[in-house]
């Protein structure tokens, strides 16, 4: 089960070939999901050979071959990780029953819905990043900036099979919509905030990567504890391709940091303006950049107290992350104290298991900036990058709007809003920030601003030509 199928026109390890009417509706999205490629997808290099990874099975062995790919012809499919023989239902009102291989007709809008936002960010990231090429530090961070994109391009895919496969005609049309609503634009936006934020600069895509590609990595492993089984082994292969986008965001800001550091040792200063003349990113700047990111990727956990959570969990929709871990799976009768602007309050577990799964996310988010701090500590430096408060520029749950500072303390709305510039980046940041966006495509050579990483991709060189541009 777990080989891929590449003889036919949609490569799938789901027996494709023995459901006409499926395989026909999915070949009827292809060429729609191709022309939105074509046009939304990275700008330009569709005829650059591109050195990409494939996945050729779902197993250890095979799923990463790499090979140069011209990203049009990336071989998009279907894969679903191998079958748990008799999968039980693990968290919930219905834990111990069998998981579900259809859906159970109660809960088809609600499934539908999660699956359509899962796959909605999807397109939506490769369409935020679609002018970066233009600008990138080097060919391996171009390579890898098209790694995430077919990949991200693979995962709406994956949901969009789901959507054919089991909500029919719903499905279809869902399917349709998932190429017609566009990231930023304003009459039909991408349906979560993060994914109409414009990311113009390698410095956010390094931080998207880190901190919102870090939410898909939460959100698809609670959505792989689903019991509805086919959303469930989805998301376990996504999962595998997931680790690399968060590789490169992590790697990519300790690329940063380290450049940064040999400036500042270069010129024995740690005055921002003088680091910023040198063509290097300051870590005051840094730690804006990571303060508006994070910030924003705490907003896709959803609110504080939700009913929403609830009765997905309750109902065996989307669990926890590593719901095994966990000791009581059902939740009825336990609370959680919670601090909200009202005062500490006692909430039902089920509600407030956004923020369980928010708090889980921010420990993930802390090993970086151990990582990066250990190497600002190492050069001798005090200045340490940090994570934002949750409270910090929320635009959802119990927090939204109030003047918090990304420390926690509450400021008068006047001065928050003058202030805001010293917490998130600025005009003139940003405009340093594109200064510095300097494209750079000679094999083995890197931008000023980001040092080169340590290793190449798959045992290659760094000098390797990771792009051929024709
Ligand atoms: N923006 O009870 P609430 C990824 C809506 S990233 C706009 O607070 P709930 C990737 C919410 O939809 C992972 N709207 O929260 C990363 C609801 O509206 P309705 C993506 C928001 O429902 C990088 C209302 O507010 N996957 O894969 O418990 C590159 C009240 O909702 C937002 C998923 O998100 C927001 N930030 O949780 C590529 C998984 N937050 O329904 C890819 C699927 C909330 O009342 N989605 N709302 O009209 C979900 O599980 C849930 O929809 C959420 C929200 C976790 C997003």
């Amino acid at each position: 089960m777990s080989g891929i199928n590449y003889s036919e026109k949609i490569p799938n390890n789901v027996n494709l070939a023995n459901d006409r009417t499926l395989q026909r509706a999915l070949e009827h999205w292809q060429p729609h999901f191709i022309d939105w490629w074509q046009h939304l997808g990275p700008s330009d290099f569709q005829r650059a050979d591109v050195y990409l990874r494939t996945a050729t099975s779902v197993d250890a062995e095979g799923w990463a071959t790499y090979g140069a790919v011209k990203m049009p012809e990336y071989r998009w499919g279907i894969f679903l990780a191998d079958a748990q023989p008799e999968r039980k239902i693990g968290f919930g009102d219905n834990m111990g029953q069998p998981a579900w291989q259809q859906v159970p007709g109660e809960f088809r809008s609600t499934l539908r819905r999660l699956i359509v936002t899962q796959g909605d960010t999807e397109p939506a990231s490769v369409e935020q990043q679609r002018l970066l090429g233009h600008t990138c530090p080097s060919l391996y961070d171009l390579r890898n900036l098209f790694q995430v994109n077919v990949e991200e391009g693979r995962h709406l895919w994956a949901m969009v099979y789901l959507l054919h496969a089991y909500f029919g005609r719903d499905g279809r049309e869902e399917a349709e919509e998932l190429l017609a609503r566009h990231s930023g634009d304003a009459d039909k936006p991408r349906i979560l905030t993060t994914f109409n934020e414009p990311i113009s600069d390698w410095l956010s895509f390094y931080c998207f990567t880190y901190f919102t590609d870090r939410d898909g990595k939460y959100q698809l492993k609670s959505l792989a504890e689903s019991a509805f089984d086919p959303l469930s082994r989805t998301c376990r292969f996504m999962l595998t391709e997931e680790a690399h986008h968060m590789f490169v965001g992590e790697t990519g800001i300790g690329r940063v940091v380290k450049r940064t550091l040999e400036v500042m040792q270069e010129l024995g200063t740690e005055d921002p303006a003088r680091i910023r003349a040198a063509g290097a990113v300051d870590l005051a700047l840094l730690q804006k950049y990571l303060n508006f990111w994070c910030s924003s990727s705490l907003d896709l956990f959803g609110s504080e107290i939700s009913s929403n959570a609830a009765s997905n969990f309750a109902n065996g929709l989307k669990g926890r992350p590593d719901e095994s871990q966990y000791e009581d799976h059902v939740l009825r009768n336990v609370q959680l104290k919670l601090d909200t602007p009202q005062g500490a309050q006692d909430v039902p577990m089920l509600n407030a298991l956004n923020e369980v799964m928010r708090e889980s996310y921010l420990k993930d988010c802390e090993i970086g900036l151990k990582r990066w701090n250990r190497q600002i500590e190492r050069a001798g430096y005090a200045f340490r990058l940090s994570l934002p408060s949750t409270r910090f520029r929320r635009s959802i749950g119990s927090w939204v709007g109030l003047p918090v500072d990304p420390q926690g303390k509450l400021h008068a709305r006047e001065e928050f809003d003058k202030r805001l510039a010293e917490w998130i980046p600025s005009e003139a940041d940003r405009a340093f920030v594109r200064s510095l966006m300097q494209r750079v495509v000679e094999p083995g050579k890197m931008a000023g601003w980001v040092a080169p990483p340590e290793r190449g991709i798959n045992n290659l060189p760094v000098e390797y030509e990771y792009v051929k541009l024709s």
